[in-house]
């Protein structure tokens, strides 16, 4: 085992160990949800490209980390869309990609059509880690979301979200989801 695939290895075991504990502090238990609900989930999405349908663009919006969408091959860019079936504020947006020791750059764009877009983040030059997520705010009228994958931070590393998380509110809520594994 090489030292950088060592470091990435401790760094997303400390990261399943930093959010089990967080979900046990509030009363959860194994399946590692956000406790936001955000409008993404249940939805529906479509994706550039996926890896067989264990990999498949709704996998990026059910608010379950354990689950993803990849990208069928590591060429870039690739996107993924969210449909959230009417329009609605959307003021956060959370991006949780695959690798927390590597960066992403990316575009997210919003639209009422999913014709004409507009802009709601430009990371395409970012380099600050994805560790634990990015978070991008904004304030923008939309019934689809699109972030694009530009680029990333490791070679060998293609287009591969654990979860995709649209808000209507600008910060987190201190809510939690009845209906998950919450007591
Ligand atoms: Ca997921």
């Amino acid at each position: 085992m090489t030292y950088s695939v060592y470091r990435r290895t401790v760094m997303e075991l400390f990261l399943v160990v930093f959010v089990s504990a967080m979900f046990s502090l509030i009363g959860c238990s194994q399946t590692a949800k956000a406790a936001e609900i955000p409008v993404s989930e249940g939805k529906s999405a479509v994706a550039s490209s996926v890896t067989g349908a264990t990999y498949s663009a709704n996998q990026a919006i059910d608010r379950f980390i354990q689950t993803k969408w990849a990208a069928g091959s590591l060429q870039l860019p690739q996107w993924l869309t969210v449909d959230l079936a009417q329009n609605v504020h959307v003021k956060r947006i959370e991006t949780v990609f695959e690798h927390v020791d590597s960066f992403y750059q990316y575009t997210i764009e919003t639209s009422t059509d999913g014709m004409n877009w507009s802009s709601f983040a430009d990371k395409s030059t970012n380099m600050e880690l994805n560790f634990p997520y990015y978070s991008d705010t904004g304030d923008s009228l939309a019934r689809f979301v699109r972030i694009q994958v530009l680029g990333v931070g490791t070679p060998g590393d293609g287009a591969s979200i654990y979860d995709f998380r649209v808000y209507t509110t600008n910060e987190p809520l201190l809510l939690l989801s009845l209906n998950d594994s919450c007591v």
